[in-house]
């Protein structure tokens, strides 16, 4: 009787260990994109100014462009990509799709008419302000990565006055379908950010914003909350490896060719993060998705894996009962990449004591002088303390003669 028990419990257990170890396949459509304000393409491209021709080492140039044309660099693919665009009469753009830094051997791409204006957006998607200037939409133009891989993109040249435009270079498509987990339904996608030609690269601190990103509807309310100030409750991150949803861990696998999402659950291995001080506040990065640490909480217990403090904080109480924070936003010092080994606790303390460092760059009889307060964990500061919400006066500086007589006296700039 007791034997038959074992053997019934022995089947529940490995039942249970079955269950966890199998993996669902989720099919993914190529969803094209032709507007690239949308939360999951925030950190794609960026803006790429024109630069002067002389500077990008070109060995060829399209022929009969005349005068106004204008160079661009953009980063596409893990390397730089030169663009060259004749805004008239009617709009051209080349783009040196096959990385020989010859613009000669290129077709020039024709845009449809521009788009008309319309309202710009704010940080989360709403729109507001004044209009945007007209834009120019080319594509989509299949580029050579630098590892002989093909990235599809689009190109937007924005105006915003006579002969400046600014290029914008984002994916042509992305990889969207629903999953459905723990008896429930989410909708997923994909971006293939950095435009390397490979969709779900998972996050690596190293590569800093130029990282693939997904979003998940995780509260299924129909809409995707952009990353932003909203700490954890982001639905926009960058591709982790793993990703909590109920409360359970899964491992994601894309497959680009099919193209498909396997989702398995797993037990991941955990460490802690230990920040010493209760008034020391983070948001992560990690290829386990985004973490938001509040003030108070620690020591955490946190996937073990890799890890960027896109954010810190350091919070201290003032008179009154005032509360001040200085805040660390440029991925700056030891915890702009580190790891979390499993089973072992991750050190760092941050916030004061506190050292400035001033950088001076000079340029004819011009010179530009930074400040910025740097933590115990080599974390820089922005010169200006927040108490509750309003950023304190910025500092001010003078600067003085051999003999202390004051030259100048003003006060710091934030940007
Ligand atoms: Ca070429
Ligand atoms: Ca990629
Ligand atoms: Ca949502």
């Amino acid at each position: 009787m007791a034997s038959l028990r074992r053997a019934a419990l022995a089947g529940v257990l490995l039942a249970a260990v079955c269950a966890l170890a199998a993996a669902e396949q989720f099919p993914l459509e190529r969803v094209d994109v032709t507007d690239p304000d949308v939360p999951l393409l925030m950190m794609s491209g960026g803006y790429s100014g024109p630069m002067p021709d002389r500077l990008l080492g070109l060995k060829g140039r399209p022929e009969g462009l005349g005068d106004e044309v204008a160079y661009y660099m953009a980063h596409i693919g893990g390397g730089t990509v030169v663009l060259a665009y004749r805004p008239k009469p009617e709009p051209l753009l080349y783009v040196d799709t096959d990385g020989d830094l010859d613009l000669s051997d290129e077709e020039p791409h024709k845009a449809p008419a521009p788009k008309p204006q319309r309202r710009s957006r704010g940080l989360f998607g709403f729109l507001s302000g004044p209009p945007e200037p007209p834009a120019v939409a080319f594509g989509p133009i299949a580029i050579r990565t630098k590892d002989g891989g093909q990235s599809d993109v689009r190109v937007t040249m924005l105006s915003f006055g006579p002969g400046e435009a600014f290029a914008r270079v984002f994916p042509a498509y992305i990889l969207s379908g629903r999953i459905t987990v723990g008896g429930r339904p989410y909708d997923v996608s994909f971006a293939d950010t950095d435009c390397s030609g490979r969709f779900a690269e998972p996050f690596e601190p190293g590569k800093g914003y130029r990282c693939d990103m997904m979003s998940i509807d995780r509260d299924r309310d129909g809409h995707v909350m952009p990353f932003g100030l909203t700490g954890d409750r982001s639905e926009v991150f960058p591709v982790p490896r793993i990703i909590s949803l109920g409360n359970r861990w899964y491992r994601l696998t894309i497959d680009p060719v099919t193209p498909a999402l396997n989702v398995e659950e797993i037990e991941p291995e955990f460490g802690t993060l230990d920040l010493g001080d209760a008034m020391a506040e983070a948001d992560l990065w990690s290829d386990s998705g985004i973490h938001t640490l509040e003030a108070g909480q620690g020591p955490w217990r946190l996937p073990a894996g890799s890890y960027s403090a896109i954010r810190l904080r350091h919070v201290a109480r003032g008179e009154a009962g005032k509360e001040w924070m200085l805040i660390s936003s440029n991925r700056s010092g030891d915890m702009a990449a580190f790891t979390i080994e499993p089973n072992a606790t991750a050190r760092f303390r941050i916030g004061p004591p506190l050292t400035d460092k001033v950088t001076v760059m000079a340029a004819g009889d011009t010179a530009h002088i930074q400040l910025k307060i740097v933590g115990q964990a080599g974390e820089e500061y922005s010169a200006g303390a927040y108490c509750g919400s309003e950023q304190q006066p910025s500092p001010r500086f003078r600067i003085v003669d051999e003999a202390g007589e004051v030259l100048l006296s003003d006060k710091f700039e934030y940007g």
